[in-house]
């Protein structure tokens, strides 16, 4: 059943935004909840191995981001993970893959239920990425712009030995102002134009995001990544989007100013990415298409899953390597995805096709 703030006008607006029909334009809510876990602690959430729990969707873009960073860090054994089902009812997220519907770490079966630990009758949206606290069960954070940030720069102390450094000091101010723009006009601007409600809203989000694409494929042209010459925290923000762009943007959201099979240097880029170590190997197409065209019932109301695209070309070869660059700076491939977080055939590009 479709999440109701995903299909009609958003109650609350919801995480996802107002995704309905009406006439308030996209506009993406606030994570309310922004505590901070840090190494000092000061919000009182200090880093501890074992302590902090993620939630995830692998449908969603923002909570990939955190998936990615992980396990490029080597977190996973510090920071333990659960998936939901990729489909929200209108409790929100929930853990229905799991025995008995319940989450084996947090004992619960909606998501919700840790938000309301966290602040009794907590009336906002339920969004993923979200942390956390395994000992109380409480909710810690759902800023999904801060979390990667703090996993980079907070969590060192539980890196892995050889973790490539996502956002490094120097090159901070670079990657923050690359960053802005992929967020406005790529991250969100998919959103902006799926989620418009008026003619001109549409197109105002289509051309900016296609402007942006553009320059961003001319940038990637003659650099392997776009900030240093390594992988950073820039990359995992635009691969999110780029890995959903062919499958459910480009139709779903009414993209279609071109396919990223067709410009050949971002469509070389992602697969650089995603035959990196810790970046294909999180990603589940089959829950990305689920969820988008099942719980967004305003903009696909029969629910059709395309079966389409071929996504057999993400494991073509991409020649990056030419253009030099370091992936992983002085650092190191991940290892192997522990076996209990592999993402099932159905959702693998091997897989090529996949409907309902
Ligand atoms: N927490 C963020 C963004 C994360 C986000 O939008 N997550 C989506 C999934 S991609 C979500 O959980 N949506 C919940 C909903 O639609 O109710 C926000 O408040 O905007």
């Amino acid at each position: 059943m479709p999440h109701p703030s995903s299909d009609g006008a958003p109650a609350d607006g919801g995480a996802d935004g107002n995704t309905g029909y009406g006439s308030k334009p996209f506009k993406r809510s606030k994570s309310h909840f922004a505590d901070r876990i840090t190494a000092d602690g000061r919000d009182g959430w200090p880093v501890e191995a074992g302590r902090y729990r993620l939630v995830v969707s692998r449908a969603c873009p923002w909570a990939s981001r955190a998936v990615i960073s992980r396990r490029l860090l080597g977190l996973e054994d510090a920071l333990s993970l659960a998936v939901t089902d990729p489909i929200q009812d209108d409790r929100s997220w929930r853990f229905t893959l799991d025995p008995d519907g319940r989450d084996p770490v947090l004992g619960i079966r909606f998501l919700r239920e840790a938000y309301d630990a966290r602040e009794k009758d907590y009336p906002g949206g339920v969004s993923v990425p979200a942390i956390v606290d395994i000992p109380s069960g409480q909710l810690v954070t759902n800023d999904f712009q801060q979390i990667t940030l703090d996993l980079a720069t907070e969590w060192t102390a539980l890196h892995r030995p050889g973790a490539p450094e996502l956002y490094p000091e120097p090159l901070r101010e670079e990657i923050d102002i690359v960053m802005a723009g992929v967020y406005r006009d790529v991250n969100n601007g998919v959103y902006r134009a799926g989620f418009a409600t008026g003619q001109g809203e549409y197109e105002a989000a289509f051309r900016d995001l296609f402007r942006r694409l553009d320059l961003l494929s001319e940038r990637l042209a003659e650099r392997r990544y776009l900030v240093g010459d390594t992988i950073t925290e820039a990359d995992i923000r635009l691969f999110t989007t780029l890995v959903r762009f062919d499958a459910v943007y480009h139709g779903h959201f009414k993209c279609n100013g071109f396919k990223l099979t067709e410009d050949r240097v971002l469509w070389a880029y992602a697969r650089d990415l995603f035959q990196t170590p810790g970046f294909g190997d999180t990603v589940d197409f089959h829950h990305i298409k689920q969820h988008y065209y099942r719980v967004h019932a305003g903009i696909n109301p029969t629910g059709i899953v395309p079966v389409g695209p071929d996504l057999s070309g993400w494991l073509m070869p991409h020649h990056r390597e030419e253009l030099g660059g370091r992936p992983f700076g002085h650092g190191t491939p991940p290892g192997p995805v522990p076996a209990a977080e592999e993402v099932p055939p159905s959702g693998r590009a091997e897989h090529l096709l996949t409907g309902s």
